[in-house]
């Protein structure tokens, strides 16, 4: 029973024929449940390597069950060949490597999406399901899926996560607040997002304080400028006042001069008048 290799994205919709037959192979018994060891021999003569094989398994067992339900991922929103696209941006993106990414990590690829911070903000609160503040790496594909369906096809997440949107992962067990859990509808969701829009509030506010500011030091220049010119011209009046003035002082001076002129003119006269007397 030589398996052909054929594409993961078709092993998965459910009610294929092709994919019930090969399920047959592994689960000869109809328990429903694939070990890993079987899997694995079925796997390897896909000629697939053995970490893109352990990826697969990852993907197919997100719970580390250890086995595979017969219907492992479907059912589920987000399409396989995007979940392993998402998957590889998760692990550039959880920084910190604790297989789950913070508001601060998803950050740039959220506001790279150029969606609204309000929208990002509700998406982050739909996928975390469990409102822990961070996103596994199914609730990270949820999310990017949402983005990515906003961005490329303008479909807005829904207010609630329908039951076929939750992760498979986070199925079954309720989260700690499981009445506001899928989605809440609250657009807090992103402490980090919030705290950049305080963060560009406060920037804002500080702008304005600092063009108020600008604004009083260019009226008090333009108040001081206006008093240097009255005074430059208080100093112009009082120059020319002072050049008439010294003007003034030369006709006197002139006029004095002449008048000595004529005194001594006048003097001369009578001294001559006295000789001619005397003679
Ligand atoms: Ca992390």
């Amino acid at each position: 029973m030589a398996a052909p290799l054929i594409p993961l994205s078709q092993q998965i919709p459910t009610g294929n024929s092709l994919y019930e037959s090969y399920y047959k192979q592994v689960d000869p018994a109809y328990t429903g449940r694939v070990g890993a060891s079987e899997a694995a021999l079925f796997l390897k003569k896909s000629g697939l390597s053995d970490i893109i094989l352990g990826k697969i398994w990852d993907l197919a067992d997100p719970e580390g069950k250890g086995f595979l339900d017969k219907q492992p991922t479907v059912n589920w929103v987000v399409p396989v060949a995007d979940k392993m696209r998402f998957d590889e941006i998760f692990l550039k993106t959880d920084l910190d490597l604790d297989g789950y990414v913070s508001g601060q990590e998803v950050k740039e690829i959220f506001m790279h999406s150029g969606l609204t911070q309000n929208l990002l903000a509700h998406i982050w609160a739909l996928a975390d399901t469990r409102q822990t503040g961070k996103l596994s790496k199914d609730q990270f594909a949820l999310a990017m899926y949402f983005i990515q369906q906003k961005v490329s096809k303008g479909i807005d997440p829904p207010q609630v996560l329908s039951p076929d949107m939750v992760p498979p992962s986070e199925r079954g067990t309720p989260g700690p607040d499981s009445s506001g859990s899928l989605g809440s509808g609250e657009f807090t969701g992103v402490k980090e997002l919030d705290d950049i829009s305080q963060e560009i509030a406060q920037l804002q506010r500080e702008k304005y304080s600092l063009e108020q500011d600008i604004r009083e030091k260019e009226e008090a220049i333009r108040q001081k400028t206006s008093e240097v010119q009255e005074l430059q011209n208080d100093l112009d009046r009082e120059t020319s006042s002072l050049q008439e003035l010294e003007a003034q002082k030369q006709d006197a001076q002139d006029r004095l001069d002449e008048m000595d002129q004529q005194k001594a003119k006048l003097r001369d006269m009578l001294s001559d008048v006295r000789q001619k007397c005397q003679d």
